[in-house]
């Protein structure tokens, strides 16, 4: 069984995202969390440790991390075609994609959000935008998805924070057709309408 802990507008669109491409069956428990207006409060049901979502139970475990958590549900069913499998050539470059996300893309766009991104400690971590430009653009030219020519978990987790911050989008037309083709998925379409 699985139990996806969920609030609106929130990283947890990315796992709700993948859920509904999956087609497999889940109970979503609808959270509340502390928002960066001042509304909100930790809910007591999340078991998230920080009480964040996204969070999923699955046969008692508990999963946090958009990344781990995408990564679990991929592995999980294999057969949906969504991630690469252990055994499958390119599963290096499936745990780098989606690794790289959660070690990289998202400090890289908090230390602007900070106004610290030019500074030595951010740059030699991470790097910066501009890197995080060229390695999309060198992946997508010419290409569908990340992964070539299968759709998986890592085009949800990389394309999602251009979807709630458009002015981010790398300017490459490969980016951005990209991201047309990542939103006009059926999966994507059904958890927005859920969301
Ligand atoms: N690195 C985590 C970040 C999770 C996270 O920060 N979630 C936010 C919502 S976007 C949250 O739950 N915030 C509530 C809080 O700060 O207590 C992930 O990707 O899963």
């Amino acid at each position: 069984m699985l139990t996806f802990y969920h609030a609106p507008q929130s990283r947890s669109g990315r796992v709700l995202w993948l859920l509904h491409e999956l087609d497999v069956p889940f109970e979503t428990v609808r959270c509340d969390i502390p928002r960066q207006d001042g509304s909100g409060a930790r809910d007591p049901r999340n078991p998230h440790p920080e009480g964040k979502v996204p969070a999923l139970e699955h046969d008692g475990a508990l999963i946090t991390e958009s990344a781990a958590i995408l990564l679990y549900l991929t592995d999980l069913f294999p057969d949906r075609g969504l991630g690469i499998a252990p055994n499958e050539a390119g599963r290096g470059a499936y745990l780098t994609w989606l690794f790289w996300y959660g070690g990289v893309v998202e400090p890289v766009y908090i230390a602007e959000v900070l106004g610290v991104a030019d500074h030595p400690v951010a740059q030699a971590s991470f790097r910066g935008r501009d890197e995080i430009a060229a390695r999309l653009i060198t992946a997508l030219d010419g290409r569908h998805w990340l992964m070539g020519a299968r759709f998986t978990a890592a085009d949800i987790l990389l394309c999602s924070p251009y979807l709630y911050f458009p002015d981010a989008t790398p300017d490459h037309p490969a980016v951005r057709a990209w991201i047309e083709r990542c939103t006009v998925r059926a999966g994507y379409r059904a958890s927005v309408e859920r969301n």
